[in-house]
């Protein structure tokens, strides 16, 4: 098994790692792919999160963008303006550790002097003025693998490599790129990114193949929940993915992952909890 990884310093938050975490997905888009922007509204949020963490989430991630296939792109101030107040929200009410889905240099300023506790970014800090940005809000960063973007990455995805290369190369670059920047190695997770500019075929490799990442010593973050890989190779519809998804929730913490997105907490929880009670006893 993995070496266990330090607690993460997340604000007034420390995340313990020492097991597999669950994060619960709170979407504030109105487009968003599998709850169709049920939780817009405020106090719906509030309750939806609260719920989350009474379920065993760890932690909530807030995002402002729908990342899905085929999604568009939002500006600054209108990610800003969905996402801040429900990060302030679940700070100030329910004491949530927070974290920020978002590529987004203000997003990530203004989620951290609101209290958020880390930043989940799908592009790996590579927009302009976000490595800065990370930086200066002193908190844990995810930083994912993809290729293309969002609105146009599910067309003919291909790699020149095995697809585990091509995630564990680019990975390691970024991480270098952010230390190289003076963003410290203790402050940073990865994510393969299912879904992101990747086949059926990727997808199932890439998780079949996730043990690689553990090269990046690196606390390890996987989404997989609700995507259209269990729709494809189930022919479910996104509603009927549960038990598809916890299927590939016991395979990546075999595999190495230590923090799971998921929309349906309470089964991810159990889930989570089976597979790592059967691991432990291993050690
Ligand atoms: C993820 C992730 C994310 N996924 C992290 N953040 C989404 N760190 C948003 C589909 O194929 O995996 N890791 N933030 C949601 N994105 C998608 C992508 C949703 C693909 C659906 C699909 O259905």
């Amino acid at each position: 098994m993995n070496p266990t990884p330090a607690p993460l310093m997340c604000g007034r938050h420390r995340l313990d790692l020492s097991y597999p975490r669950v994060m619960g997905i709170l979407n504030v888009t109105p487009d968003s792919f599998s709850d169709g922007g049920r939780h817009v509204a405020l106090e719906d949020a509030l309750r939806h999160a609260e719920r989350m963490l009474a379920e065993g989430a760890a932690l909530i991630d807030v995002g402002g963008e729908s990342t899905r296939p085929g999604a568009a792109p939002v500006s600054a101030q209108q990610e800003l303006d969905r996402v801040a107040p429900v990060v302030e929200a679940l700070v100030r009410e329910l004491d949530a550790l927070v974290s920020v889905d978002t590529s987004c240099p203000e997003v990530m300023r203004e989620s951290a002097a609101l209290g958020a506790g880390m930043i989940n970014d799908v592009r790996a800090l590579e927009r302009e003025g976000a490595l800065a940005a990370a930086i200066g809000t002193g908190l844990p960063v995810c930083l994912m693998h993809r290729q293309g973007e969002p609105r146009d990455m599910q067309q003919a995805p291909r790699y020149d490599v095995p697809i585990e290369e091509a995630v564990v190369d680019y990975l390691e670059a970024r991480v270098e790129a952010c230390e190289a920047a003076g963003l410290r190695r203790e402050r940073l997770l990865v994510d393969p990114g299912f879904g992101f500019g990747k086949t059926v075929e990727h997808n199932l490799r890439l998780l079949n193949r996730m043990d690689r990442l553990a090269a990046l010593e690196l606390p390890l973050l996987v989404g997989t929940s609700r995507k259209s890989m269990i729709g494809k190779v189930l022919a479910r519809p996104v509603e009927e993915r549960l038990p598809g998804g916890l299927a590939l929730t016991a395979l990546a913490v075999e595999r190495g992952a230590r923090i799971l997105r998921v929309h349906d907490v309470a089964p991810s929880v159990d889930a989570v909890n089976m597979t790592w009670a059967v691991l432990k006893e291993g050690c």
